[in-house]
């Protein structure tokens, strides 16, 4: 029987089912486990459930040889060196499509409480400072009919921007490395743009790309400077993706009105200056956290782990392959 680390904590009813096919060792620490303690509890694994945290790099690799999948309970992987798995025949897996419309509908959630200054207001209720009406009390911007930018037109970008095309009027525009097909784009009363323009003309600008070293610090100082001041910045992509001092900064000068955050660089510390400001909305990395989706995630993680090892129904075929290439042609 194979033996696999299942690196972090899920729904223990899920992650049992591995138990029928391995001999299944766990985190009770349920801290993400670092290089060397990553490196010690994957001696003699033929597998790992992984939750997006874990770094799997070519050191690992090379010290766990015994290593043959890598099944992140995440959509995002890069926290895996793909290269270096598939350089050494591992199979990675993600979890896409399960977790899309619940990430999306958060997307959109933070970027309408950061439009509409709904956390701000909460904290000055809190605060028991609500008196009086004022015409100009807490007064946002719209989000209906205004211009949403999508940076990363994956299926998450797409389903934020059916939400606002169809939901909320608003014109799209989008960057993304590769155009829609011109039918997608009419559906989603989406526009192909390049990244100065999407800067400059959107009213709510939301990050839905995924990390790599070429999108590392995709919005810095400089971008920030390109955007409109009314305008706000939603990131559900991760933390490094947005240069959160250089986010801070622009948000305390009011270059941008305001930002919602459900990822962060250096996470799960954040930057402190973010924490002094009003116009910012904050989060622990929910956007896939509703109790469906999570366990959809992890079924799907689990069913890949399952397959990736030869065993189950799809022996062999892992239901979402990252790098697919690894598996033996059928
Ligand atoms: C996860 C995510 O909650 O899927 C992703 O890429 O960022 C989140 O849905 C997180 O990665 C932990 O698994």
């Amino acid at each position: 029987m194979d033996k696999v680390l299942v690196a972090r904590a899920a729904f223990p009813d899920i992650v049992d089912r591995l138990r029928a096919h391995f001999e299944v060792e766990d985190n009770p620490s349920d801290t993400v486990l670092d290089k060397a303690q990553l490196i010690a509890r994957l001696q003699g694994k033929a597998g790992a459930f992984t939750t997006g945290s874990e770094r799997i790099d070519a050191e690992v690799l090379a010290a766990c040889p015994q290593l043959r999948a890598v099944c992140n309970m995440a959509v995002g992987y890069n926290n895996i060196d793909v290269a270096a798995c598939t350089a050494r025949g591992v199979i990675v897996t993600n979890t896409p499509d399960v977790l899309t419309e619940t990430t999306a509908d958060f997307g959109f959630a933070l970027m309408m409480a950061a439009a509409r200054r709904i956390a701000e207001s909460e904290h000055y209720l809190r605060r028991g400072e609500w008196t009086k009406w004022h015409y100009d009390q807490l007064v946002g911007s719209d989000v209906h009919g205004a211009t949403l930018g999508i940076l990363g037109m994956g299926r998450i970008g797409q389903a934020i921007a059916r939400r606002g095309a169809l939901g909320f009027g608003m014109p799209v525009i989008y960057h993304n490395r590769s155009r829609l097909a011109p039918e997608i784009e009419s559906a989603l009363n989406a526009r192909y743009v390049d990244k100065a323009t999407l800067l400059r003309e959107s009213d709510h600008l939301v990050l839905v790309l995924p990390y790599s070293a070429a999108s590392h610090h995709a919005i810095g100082a400089v971008e920030l400077t390109h955007m409109k001041p009314t305008a706000t910045l939603t990131n559900i992509a991760r933390g490094g993706v947005v240069d959160d001092a250089a986010l801070a900064e622009a948000l305390k000068a009011r270059r941008i009105a305001a930002a919602g955050l459900d990822v962060f660089e250096g996470e799960p510390k954040l930057n402190p200056a973010l924490l002094e400001l009003p116009n910012v909305v904050l989060t622990p990395h929910i956007a896939s956290a509703s109790v469906a989706t999570r366990r959809a995630m992890a079924s799907l993680a689990v069913d890949n782990l399952i397959a990736a090892l030869g065993c189950g129904p799809q022996a062999g075929r892992p239901p979402t392959p990252v790098n697919p290439e690894v598996l033996a042609p059928r």
